[in-house]
């Protein structure tokens, strides 16, 4: 028998033809790296962070491929958030049957009701991503880890802003941390959360010169790829277990397969967002983990992947 699967999903009130779509910061940066993304199969698309001020970010080099993933240092390098709002509106402009993300961030806590105010301000349609959990940017700590002054953004957040937002969010390791972040996330009206960013400050060394791999923070980087997969799925498992029922979930980290993306899905992703591998292999992850993802749930006997999100099996 052949089942032909639709990738078709929804977050929010919002509906996309395909689950892939690449994470912030991987081929997002620019307008022609962004038009990229839109022309290959992936079922929306969000900017590079932006911040209200361009930024160069750190000293190269900032990225490296790694045996399983990736280490970066980029420091929010991004053409600033003016930049992002005003591609954002010339796509839904010309597509307005495909909504996509913007992805903004503070310097400081009081940047975020700026650029909340900003974008409620303008015609923008879509979803905003808000990062609190950049892991690069030095003398910056990862805001989500510091759960009074995420509350506090977020109220300052939703005090502006009507408009459909989420927020992407560190690894957490820890069942108890688990229950405080949710507990605070599920007091605000978010539409989604992104889990999970890099695993921050990680380090790689040369072996032939027993140097590190990058230059910034004497070499301490976010770590994405296969490295990052167990904690993305636990996460998301953590987050569907724990949050409203109304908060949706973009799954993030180390997708190279579309059995990895089938995973985050049984773990209750929504959207699946494609970072070191799209770093690696280009738009073209897009097409071969569609035809994966596809094949796999095929092989599972599922047309639809509502069929199984979220149905992770126990012992
Ligand atoms: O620009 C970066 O260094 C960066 C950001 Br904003 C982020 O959210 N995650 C990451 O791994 N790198």
């Amino acid at each position: 028998m052949i089942i032909l699967a639709s990738l078709k999903t929804t977050l929010g009130d919002y509906r996309f033809d395909n689950v892939f779509m690449n994470a912030s910061g991987v081929h997002c940066e620019t307008a022609a790296e962004l038009d990229e993304v839109a022309a290959s199969p992936a079922g929306t698309l969000v900017t590079k962070t932006g911040t209200l001020q361009p930024r160069s970010g750190n000293p190269e080099p900032r990225f490296a491929v790694l045996e399983l993933g990736t280490i970066n240092s980029m420091g929010l390098p991004n053409q600033g958030v003016d930049y992002y709002l005003a591609y954002a509106e010339q796509f839904q402009a010309q597509h307005p049957e495909q909504p996509i993300f913007l992805s903004v961030a503070g310097m400081q806590p009081s940047d975020f009701p700026v650029l909340a105010q900003k974008i409620q301000d303008s015609g923008f349609t879509g979803l905003t991503e808000f990062n609190l959990s950049c892991p690069n940017v030095p003398g910056k700590p990862q805001i989500a880890y510091d759960l009074a002054t995420t509350a506090e953004i977020l109220t300052a957040i939703f005090t502006a802003f009507k408009k459909p937002a989420g927020v992407k969010l560190p690894p957490y390791f820890d069942l108890a941390q688990f229950d405080q972040v949710a507990a605070i996330l599920n007091r605000y009206p978010l539409t989604f959360i992104n889990s999970i960013n890099s695993r921050g400050n990680g380090l790689w060394i040369d072996p032939e010169t027993d140097t590190t791999t990058i230059r910034p923070k004497g070499g301490f980087g976010g770590i994405g790829g296969q490295y990052a997969k167990p904690v993305a799925l636990a996460n998301v498992r953590a987050f569907r277990q724990r949050l409203r029922a109304d908060i949706g979930i973009i799954g993030t980290g180390g997708v190279t397969t579309g059995r990895d993306a089938y995973e985050l899905i049984l773990c209750g992703a929504n959207l699946v967002s494609l970072g070191s591998v799209l770093a690696t292999e280009g738009v073209g992850a897009f097409s071969r983990l569609t035809t994966e993802l596809k094949a796999e749930m095929a092989k599972k006997g599922y047309s639809r992947v509502d069929e199984f999100r979220g149905q992770l099996n126990t012992l």
